[in-house]
């Protein structure tokens, strides 16, 4: 077995950024990392020995002023917003991916959550033609094609039908894309950044087909939407009239900007361009329509030059969020590995760890609920003897998908691929505490 680390960086970039520049130049790649590294400086101070240290004249027996004062009334915002000691928590570009000075992508801070739930304002974001800002009341879904009734709804006439709420996750399948070919990205945020998960709350794309009658013979849907990109995809009749929503909010509220508002869909389990925001548009037919984004983009290029299409489930995956290179071990001695499992087949049924690079494996514990395409959380208790480890998790849903190795993976798909990277992930941690990202691979 051999530890991999390569700087080979140009994948994802061809992936999720049509417009950008496809070969990173090394100066925008210096420039990557230098910021990488700032933001190391910034999780340190305030997540190592700073904060353990302290100020000393607040902590006991001194009294600290915010004892000794009347504090603020109701908060300065109407809309309020997290302590200014979180500050460091917050979505992240990577420069290089979209050299032009305009992101479209920014990645959830994963090694900074709790639970389950992304929080609104940390949900990661992926634009193929920027967000637009599009005011309620001038919004329009229009659903046609092969149905009894076609029909034009406002806002309005969606949020008068009858309401669910469901917790899943949207996962950009470039997620981990830039680990193809070795270990890339030196922090957990952007190995893993491109997965959220929410409470989506809105109606059920069934209920407007009872509503309106899909003629026998209808086999495909194709979803439209309303942003400059127009983007659309062809999604197959029984997934769409199963469990996918047409979601208005999000966690509780109306959607962000950057997530769709007023609507968007959502297909669980399925690969995140698929979740179309901004819809505008359902058409009902008999075959695929092949547009742009299920031929040229999200397939796979497999060994011999043909095309992996339609590659609508994510797969069986998961990952260490504690330690990772954002927060690297505090010292010998106890730790729970914390971490995030998912599957787009159904519930997470276990997770197992490794702490010498996946050759023993013990069983995690799945801590809280446990739901179907949502993100799953598993601890596992930790003795650490201050040695090099290789953490890994490798996770297992309950239709008996297992999530397999990056050669496992490169022995069926070869290494031209970019989407769809659910490999075994391994974190480094070195004697220092410090944690790299590595692969084991016995290629
Ligand atoms: N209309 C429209 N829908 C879209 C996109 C887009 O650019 N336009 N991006 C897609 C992609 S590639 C992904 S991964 C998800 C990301 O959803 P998010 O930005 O809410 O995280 O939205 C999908 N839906
Ligand atoms: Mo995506």
């Amino acid at each position: 077995m051999e530890q991999k680390k390569t700087n080979n960086r140009a994948v994802m970039a061809q992936a999720e950024s049509e417009s950008a520049v496809l070969q990173p130049s090394r100066r925008s790649f210096l420039r990557g990392s230098a910021i990488a590294a700032g933001a190391a400086a910034t999780v340190g101070a305030t997540g190592g020995a700073a904060l353990a240290a302290g100020n000393p004249k607040h902590l006991p027996p001194n009294v600290p002023p915010w004892s000794m004062e009347l504090g603020d009334s109701v908060t300065a915002e109407p809309y309020g917003i997290p302590s200014q000691y979180e500050k460091n928590v917050h979505r992240r570009t990577v420069p290089w991916l979209t050299p032009t000075g305009e992101s479209s992508i920014s990645f959830t801070p994963i090694q900074d959550l709790h639970g389950i739930i992304t929080p609104n304002g940390l949900h990661f974001e992926r634009h193929h033609g920027g967000f637009p800002h599009i005011p309620k009341e001038d919004f329009r879904l229009i659903v046609h094609g092969m149905l009894e009734n076609e029909r034009m709804y406002t806002m309005q006439d969606i949020m008068r039908l009858p309401q669910v709420s469901r917790i899943h996750f949207v996962e950009c399948p470039a997620n981990s894309g830039a680990e193809w070919r070795g270990a890339q990205m030196d922090k957990l945020q952007f190995t893993h950044g491109m997965v959220s998960c929410c409470e989506w709350t809105g109606v059920l794309v069934k209920t407007l087909m009872e509503e309106l009658g899909v003629k026998s013979g209808a086999k495909w849907v194709l979803a439209e939407g309303a942003d400059a990109a127009g983007m659309s995809r062809s999604i197959p009749i029984e997934k769409l009239g199963d469990d996918c929503i047409l979601a208005y909010a999000q966690n509780g509220e109306m959607l962000r900007p950057e997530q769709g508002y007023p609507l968007r869909l959502i297909v669980p389990g399925f690969e995140g361009n698929m979740n179309v925001k901004w819809i505008r548009r359902l058409e009902f037919g008999d075959q695929p329509w092949h547009h742009r984004e299920e031929t040229s983009k999200y397939t796979d290029t497999m060994e011999d030059g043909s095309s992996r299409r339609f590659t609508w489930f994510m797969d069986a995956k998961s990952v260490i969020t504690s330690p990772c290179p954002e927060y690297p071990m505090l010292g010998k001695g106890y730790h729970q590995i914390r971490g995030l499992a998912w599957s787009g087949m159904g519930k997470i049924k276990g997770v197992d760890i490794s702490v010498d690079g996946g050759k023993n494996w013990m069983p995690a514990r799945l801590e809280g609920q446990v739901l179907d395409k949502s993100l799953t959380r598993f601890v596992f208790d930790w003795e650490w003897n201050g040695q090099e480890a290789m953490l890994q998790s490798r996770c297992y849903d309950e239709k008996g998908n297992v999530q397999p190795t990056i050669d496992q993976l490169r022995e069926v798909r070869g290494t031209w691929s970019i989407y769809h990277n659910n490999s075994i992930h391994t974190w480094l941690v070195q004697k220092s505490g410090e944690v790299l990202n590595v692969q084991v691979s016995g290629k």
